[in-house]
């Protein structure tokens, strides 16, 4: 694990987006810790948590893409904070734009918002588990006429998708691209181990995963 992602798992703890207890999710599975990063919710949070995105991607080998996609409404700040810190701290300037979840008749009109949507585009959202979310965006990008590079999340649940391959596997598989992510459900288990006061919650995590 690298220092940015062991910073990146107690940031998440200290502003409660990392949470332990019972929880129902979207795919109606109950899990024993949710990720709301919704909770990342003042300037100072939103900036460290572009740069732990940013990193993530300077991290990754991933050739270069030609727009960044925040998907509708948690993937917009994502992909806009990620934007800010790759022209600043990482001297990559990169257009990036947005979808609204349903179509303006007036003004610009339209669902897209931002720079075209065109080119090799990396998506930006927070979680996957089932691959439900994910799989609506790709819909997004190929009738825009424009090709999925990658996709880049704050957590990797490694949860199963469709079939017996986790839903990570099955979203690279089926769309040919990587999917990064800032860390993965096995590294927030190495970082529990560690900690004394959290080592509790480990059991239930670990029967989960
Ligand atoms: P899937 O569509 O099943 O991949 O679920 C991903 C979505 O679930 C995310 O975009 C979130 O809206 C939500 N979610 C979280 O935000 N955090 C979690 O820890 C788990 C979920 C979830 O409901 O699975």
């Amino acid at each position: 694990m690298h220092e940015y992602q062991r910073e990146f798992i107690r940031f998440a703890l200290d502003r409660n987006v990392l949470r332990f207890g019972e929880f129902t999710l979207k795919s109606g599975r109950k899990s024993p810790y949710f990720f709301n990063a919704g909770l990342f919710n003042d300037g100072g949070s939103l900036s460290r948590l572009g740069r732990f995105y940013a990193q993530a991607l300077v991290h990754s080998d991933l050739p270069e893409v030609d727009v960044i996609f925040g998907p509708a409404y948690k993937g917009i700040p994502l992909a806009a904070v990620t934007a800010v810190a790759l022209a600043d701290s990482f001297d990559r300037d990169l257009p990036y734009c947005f979808n609204r979840k349903e179509a303006k008749d007036h003004g610009e009109g339209g669902t897209l918002v931002g720079a075209p949507l065109e080119g090799r585009v990396l998506i930006i959202d927070d979680v996957i588990t089932a691959g439900t979310a994910v799989r609506e965006v790709m819909q997004i990008i190929q009738q825009a006429g424009a090709t999925p590079a990658a996709v880049m999340i704050a957590l990797d649940r490694q949860e199963r998708g469709q079939g017996e391959l986790s839903a990570i596997q099955e979203v690279e598989r089926d769309f040919g691209i990587p999917v990064i992510s800032i860390v993965s459900l096995n590294q927030v288990m190495d970082f529990i181990k560690d900690d004394a006061e959290l080592q509790q919650h480990l059991p239930a995590v670990q029967a989960y995963r």
